[in-house]
């Protein structure tokens, strides 16, 4: 026996296990090299979607259905390894949400964690545990488990936005809970920026005791995390895997800002190309700023401002930017990293 062969299958052998399929039993030595593998083996695979093909598809859905009627207008992103699963990674979900002026999407909660990732449009905003908050372009925005959220938009213009769950997650501990609001705005009862003064200053409220397990800031707002990419590049301190890459932060504990998924914004130079590094958390990328290209498991995927795409676990990634480039990207390293499950491999970098 060995962790990569099976044994054979003798008449006998095959008949002891037809008898004792109906009782339920199975044995261990017919599946132990599918189970138990040498390295991670998932039908997830690398993926590039085009944002404005999808956009154009998602401002059809606008006319097709309202965001109330969905309760979420959204398109999901799915993996091509994993259609029907609702699973951008093999534990992560990834969709594009659609908000058009005048809609509200009605207030609900649930045990799945939610990032939003804005794309398009300017001013609209999503409103959680009683405060709102106005969203631009590339700021990411919480919503922690088990928070009341709706999103609503006051402004001209449709606004988009990529949501990034722990769906699949949730499914695999088969813990998920969710309820509706009895209205579709929840009231309001903190102002707009109340949790980014009191949390997102390098200060905490004196005696502040964390009830959860998320940051206390639901919307890092771009302006300030592209500022401080901008002022670190004049070190000239460049990863050879990442050229500069930060991670979103929970101030109250220094971990990552959600407990399932971690979150990170990098800038890679023109004419940058990264040393190849895989790691254990299949990973969404962003194009926030910038083009170039992306090889993944010896795949080319070229990409442009918007665009979508995805790394398996355990595949090389290589990032070539044309230009200066910014990436956003999600995994769930947050939740790898606390059952001691998170490898790398920066292949001598
Ligand atoms: O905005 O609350 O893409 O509940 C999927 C499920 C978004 C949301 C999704 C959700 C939401």
């Amino acid at each position: 026996m060995s962790l990569t062969e099976k044994p054979t299958e003798t008449p006998q052998r095959k008949a002891f296990y037809e008898k004792i399929d109906e009782k339920s039993l199975t044995p261990l030595w017919s599946v132990m090299s599918s189970i138990i593998t040498p390295e991670p083996t998932s039908g997830c695979q690398a993926h590039c979607w085009n944002y404005e093909e999808a956009k154009a598809y998602l401002l059809e859905a606008g006319g097709l259905i309202t965001a109330k009627e969905a309760e979420r207008r959204v398109l999901i992103l799915e993996n091509p390894g994993l259609r029907g699963q609702s699973r951008i990674t093999t534990s992560l979900y990834a969709g594009l949400q659609l908000v058009m002026p005048g809609e509200v999407a009605p207030a609900h909660r649930h045990s799945q964690s939610a990032l939003r990732f804005v794309l398009d449009g300017d001013g609209a905003h999503t409103a959680v545990d009683g405060e709102r908050t106005v969203m631009h372009y590339g700021d990411f925005v919480i919503t922690p488990s088990g928070a009341w959220h709706d999103h609503g938009n006051r402004t001209d213009e449709p606004m988009i936005w990529l949501d990034g769950l722990d769906i699949p997650m949730i499914s695999f501990f088969d813990a998920s809970f969710a309820e509706g609001y009895p209205d579709d705005e929840q009231p309001i009862s903190r102002k707009t920026g109340d949790s980014l003064a009191r949390f997102g200053a390098n200060l905490l409220p004196v005696d502040f005791e964390p009830r959860k397990k998320t940051s206390p800031i639901f919307n890092y707002p771009y302006e300030r995390s592209r500022a401080a990419l901008e002022q670190m590049r004049t070190q000239e301190e460049w990863d050879p895997c990442h050229g500069l890459k930060l991670r979103y932060v929970n101030p109250v504990d220094g971990g990552y800002a959600m407990p399932t998924i971690a979150t990170f914004l990098q800038l890679l130079p023109a004419g940058f190309t990264t040393a190849a590094y895989r790691s254990t958390d299949a990973t969404v990328f962003v194009a926030v700023e910038g083009s170039g290209r992306t090889t993944i498991d010896g795949k080319v995927f070229e990409w442009g401002p918007k665009d979508i795409f995805v790394a398996p676990s355990w595949k090389r990634i290589v990032h070539e930017p044309a230009t200066d480039a910014v990436l956003f990207s999600y995994s769930d390293r947050a939740a790898q990293d606390r059952l001691g499950l998170w490898r790398e491999d920066r292949g001598n970098h």
